[in-house]
């Protein structure tokens, strides 16, 4: 069985979880789910980032020794995946003893190493330059700007300090041509293109030695054999990938199974760490790098920049609360081109709630199954000689698969559920066209062929819709009676069989009615 391998970012505990943190786990989820449907064997990880200067700071502001208040913020994002119904298979926390012991054995395998150019991959020198505790990332002094307080910013706009302490430091210098050629025979490695350009030129530019210990605060894994080092948060946060397929154990039939890991998916803020530092560190202690990076935009709250100062942050809990899991699930990944920025408004949230799942996919199930329940004596309909027309429709539904597998195997979510909506489009107008309730009068036979088509047309829809929000199509499926053991796609073309018990119909996705107003706004009618 062919396995898949798909991590999201370790997420700093510093900071509640936000809808941006909620975005990358569950497009990593609906990969997962697909992936699984789709017969392979997945592996799926997430987990929590929890050493260095900015955790360390945020423990102390909170009064609590730094492994407490960590014990207690990871629990968020365990929380945050429960409520989001994600499928992850394993949650690391880098303070965990397996992480400690891989990450000091990437350390002394790069340690051991040479560079491409010969020389020892580690050696010991000084850092002496600029720092942002908030990226915790090093930054050159031509890529910073001076603000109009006067004071220096990395380009994410974080305060920088200057740092002067004695430092490892990684021989990344001697990898840019190893790099560039990498990136040039795996043209897969870094997407979207436009990342992958941005990455290729600023690895063109010269790439300068990293530093990769910090001696002036505590709060990290240990560098092994050098007192008063631990490892710079990068390198340690990184090896999490590794850490969790069980390295070092290279042999493990786990590590073999899953490595190199199919997909790291990131925001495009942290991709030079996993496009740059990452496969040049991995390469170094002589672990194949990672297939694929994907870098995602970034999302802002009705036009504004999310942040804790603004106090906009968009809670999930909020949002699951206030419009449901799924349709949240939805909208986040329909409505914006994935790889792009987007904008999360209110109001456009509403409007797919209302439009999309209320209206086309949410109307139509309850019209043909209520129909089924009231006029076809609640089994599943036995079909008469398909017209050109029922073919056309049951095709459509079922040659939708092989584009959701092309598609998603380029994370172009919201190309796959807009050719899943486009036969949604199509079967609410057979419905309208076929008009089984003028059938009902006068041509019974005709009428249980057009049920029959529409039933079969949404069981394959709910079987591809899925992994996109499994709670709402559990139910659909539920109704439709499909057994729990066809509801993959080696069960595909399991087709409905005639004179099943349908169970009652319930809606599956209610309108979402503004707070306060009597009827459906105007926007929900569509
Ligand atoms: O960077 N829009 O952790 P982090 C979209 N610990 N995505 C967003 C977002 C937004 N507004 N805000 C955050 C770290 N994200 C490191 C990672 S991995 C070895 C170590 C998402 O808590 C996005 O995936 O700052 C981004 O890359 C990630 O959260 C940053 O999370």
């Amino acid at each position: 069985m062919k396995r898949y391998y798909i991590t999201t970012p370790i997420y700093y505990v510093n900071d509640a979880p936000h809808v941006g943190h909620a975005y990358t786990t569950l497009a990593c989820d609906v990969l997962a789910r697909f992936m699984r449907l789709d017969g392979h064997r997945v592996h799926f990880l997430t987990g929590t980032d929890e050493h260095g200067q900015k955790v360390e700071k945020a423990a102390a502001a909170a009064g609590i020794a730094p492994k407490a208040f960590t014990d207690m913020v990871s629990q968020n994002f365990r929380t945050l995946a429960k409520a989001l119904n994600i499928s992850n298979d394993d949650f690391i926390r880098t303070t965990e003893p397996r992480h400690i012991l891989a990450s000091q054995a990437i350390w002394r395998a790069i340690a051991a190493s040479k560079s491409p150019k010969g020389r020892d991959n580690i050696y010991l020198g000084k850092y002496a330059g600029w720092y942002a505790v908030r990226d915790e990332a090093f930054y050159g002094e031509n890529e910073l700007t001076t603000g109009d307080d006067g004071r220096k910013r990395a380009p994410s706009g974080a305060e920088v300090e200057w740092v002067e302490e004695p430092s490892y430091f990684f021989r990344l210098a001697d990898w840019q041509d190893w790099l560039l050629a990498f990136y040039a025979e795996n043209p897969r490695f870094i997407a979207p293109d436009t990342r992958r350009n941005e990455v290729v030129s600023f690895v063109r530019q010269g790439l300068e030695d990293l530093s990769i210990s910090r001696t002036t605060f505590k709060w990290g894994v240990p560098v092994p054999d050098a007192p008063g080092h631990i490892m710079y948060v990068w390198l340690d946060a990184l090896t999490n990938y590794i850490t969790a397929v069980g390295y070092p154990d290279t042999k493990s039939d786990l590590f073999t199974a899953c490595w190199p890991a199919d997909l790291h998916m990131v925001g495009k803020d942290i991709l030079r760490f996993h496009a740059v530092y990452w496969p040049a560190f991995l390469k170094a202690a002589g672990v194949e790098p990672q297939r694929r990076v994907f870098a995602h935009g970034w999302w802002t709250v009705e036009g504004q920049k999310m942040s804790k100062s603004l106090g906009n942050a968009i809670e999930p809990h909020h949002l699951i609360e206030k419009y449901g899991l799924d349709p949240v699930r939805y909208f986040l990944l329909r409505e914006v081109p994935f790889g792009q920025d987007g904008d999360f408004s209110h109001r456009a949230m509403v409007h797919r709630l209302n439009g999309d799942l209320a209206n086309d996919l949410g109307n139509l199930a309850q019209r043909v199954l209520s129909f089924i329940q009231k006029n076809a004596g609640g089994v599943v309909p036995k079909a008469g000689v398909l017209a050109p027309g029922d073919e056309k429709l049951i095709a459509a539904a079922r040659n939708v698969l092989p584009t959701l597998r092309t598609e998603l195997a380029e994370q172009a979510f919201h190309k796959a559920l807009d050719a899943l909506w486009q036969v949604v489009g199509d079967a609410n107008r057979y419905v309208d066209e076929q008009a089984p309730w003028a059938l009902r009068k006068t041509d019974q036979v005709r009428m249980n062929t057009v049920l029959y088509v529409l039933a079969e047309a949404l069981r394959r829809l709910a079987l591809q819709i899925q992994p996109f929000m499994p709670d709402a199509m559990t139910r659909l499926l539920d109704q439709l009676a499909v057994p729990a053991d066809a509801r993959d796609y080696a069960a595909f073309d399991r087709t409905l069989v005639a004179g099943t018990t349908l169970p009652p119909p319930l809606g599956i996705f209610p309108r979402y009615v503004e707070e306060g107003a009597a009827a459906p706004t105007r926007a929900a009618k569509k």
